[in-house]
């Protein structure tokens, strides 16, 4: 069996960062629907992600998406959430949401708008710099729709351009993720489809450019604990945006649709090391709360990712290995069934009372009021961002 005391330290040392948006008003291409009591602003979204900690004791940082979380001065949000006892932590920059980023930003056939998306990206670093942030992630809406629209190589090209430039500016404990989304919202080519594309970027770059995961952005099928294994061998596993999905990318709270796959994820994480803090990966959320509460759903997120961990945690690895090695394929596949198996719930309660909160999140902030507070206080939230 796996040391009970060492899993216990383990989870208590796990770090999941809530995404700002995920705490605003969202919803599809058809709708944005609005809720009571959400934030109206960056301050307001670091407060939630506060709240989200206190009741999970794990999710110490809150990431930013930049231009919509725009403050006067990023330091102050910084001294903020250490006020409320978290950091900021990954910046997102955005260059998908205006006019000039029809045909792509850093891949645009105009060198006026590469310009213009590069300006962004490189004051990004600017606000790492003013936060204290140490990641920055990178996703691009750039591709084409229609064969012929553009020369796919040129625009590897600009891609490699804009990259190098960002890279160069990082300081040094700064690094770059880079995110792959199969598709959407192009839909012929994509600058960025997949691993190997972005690998190959970040080989390129070096040490400091890493893969980001979105656990949303597959093909339907894709064994995605197979590239997150082979990443984290070559230490290019920068770390994930969490959420799941059931067709394309659905953005629900991770875990929710599949969480066989969720475990299988984090038992490659778990046995290839990835949970040591010295591998660098970080655990992000991102995801969207359309119908459901926000908060709640939050926290709900941060648990279904700490017991896959915990299930993860508990695969008796001397016991797989010796299957592994004798070739035994039943066995080695019951030791990992049987910590799939095992209900974490109470090893968890157990973890959350050293810890000094309440064993069962969920029901402790419905009972805290702290909603109906929200509901008093805010009232006219922001969207996330999208269809605001
Ligand atoms: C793109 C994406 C990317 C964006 C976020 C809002 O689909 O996953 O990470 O920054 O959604
Ligand atoms: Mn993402
Ligand atoms: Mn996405």
């Amino acid at each position: 069996m796996a040391d009970r005391t060492a899993v216990l330290a383990a989870l208590r040392a796990q770090h999941i960062e809530t995404p700002s948006w995920a705490y605003g008003n969202s919803g599809t291409r058809f709708k944005v629907f609005t809720q009571e009591g959400v934030p109206r602003n960056a301050y307001e979204k670091v407060d939630d992600a506060a709240t989200v900690h206190r009741f999970t004791g794990v999710a110490p940082s809150v990431a930013l998406h930049i231009p919509w979380d725009t403050v006067q001065d990023y330091a102050d949000l910084a001294a903020h959430a250490t006020g409320q006892g978290i950091s900021l932590g990954a910046i997102n920059p955005n260059v998908f949401q205006e006019d000039d980023y029809r045909l792509g930003s850093v891949c645009n056939p105009d060198p006026a708008v590469r310009q213009k998306a590069l300006a962004h990206l490189l004051e990004c670093v600017d606000i790492m710099d003013a936060t204290g942030s140490a990641d920055l992630s990178l996703w691009f809406a750039d591709g084409t729709n229609y064969p012929g629209q553009d020369s796919i190589r040129a625009r590897q090209e600009r891609l490699s351009e804009a990259l190098r430039a960002v890279y160069d500016r990082l300081g040094g404990n700064q690094r770059m993720l880079l995110e792959y989304k199969l598709f959407e919202p192009s839909f012929y080519t994509t600058d960025v489809p997949d691993w190997g594309t972005s690998y190959a970027h970040c080989v390129d770059l070096g040490s400091r450019a890493q893969v980001l995961v979105d656990t949303g952005h597959h093909a339907p099928g894709t064994n995605i604990e197979f590239i997150v294994a082979f990443l984290l061998h070559r230490a290019r596993l920068g770390g994930f945006h969490f959420n799941s999905r059931f067709y394309a990318d659905d953005d629900l709270m991770v875990g929710a649709a599949d969480p066989f796959q969720l475990f299988r994820i984090m038992s490659e994480i778990v046995l290839g090391g990835g949970l040591e803090p010295a591998n660098g990966v970080a655990f992000m959320l991102d995801q969207c709360h359309n119908i459901e509460p926000k908060i709640p759903a939050l926290i709900r997120s941060v648990l279904n990712v700490q017991e896959a961990t915990a299930k993860a945690l508990l695969i008796d690895a001397d016991a797989l290995h010796r299957a592994q090695s004798e070739g035994d394929v039943l066995g080695a596949n019951a030791v990992v069934m049987d910590a799939f198996n095992t209900d974490v719930r109470p090893l968890l309660a157990e973890l959350r009372e050293d810890m000094g909160i309440d064993p069962d999140p969920i029901a402790a902030y419905n009972r805290s009021g702290h909603f109906d507070k929200l509901r008093a206080e805010r009232t006219g939230g922001a969207a996330a961002g999208w269809g605001a």
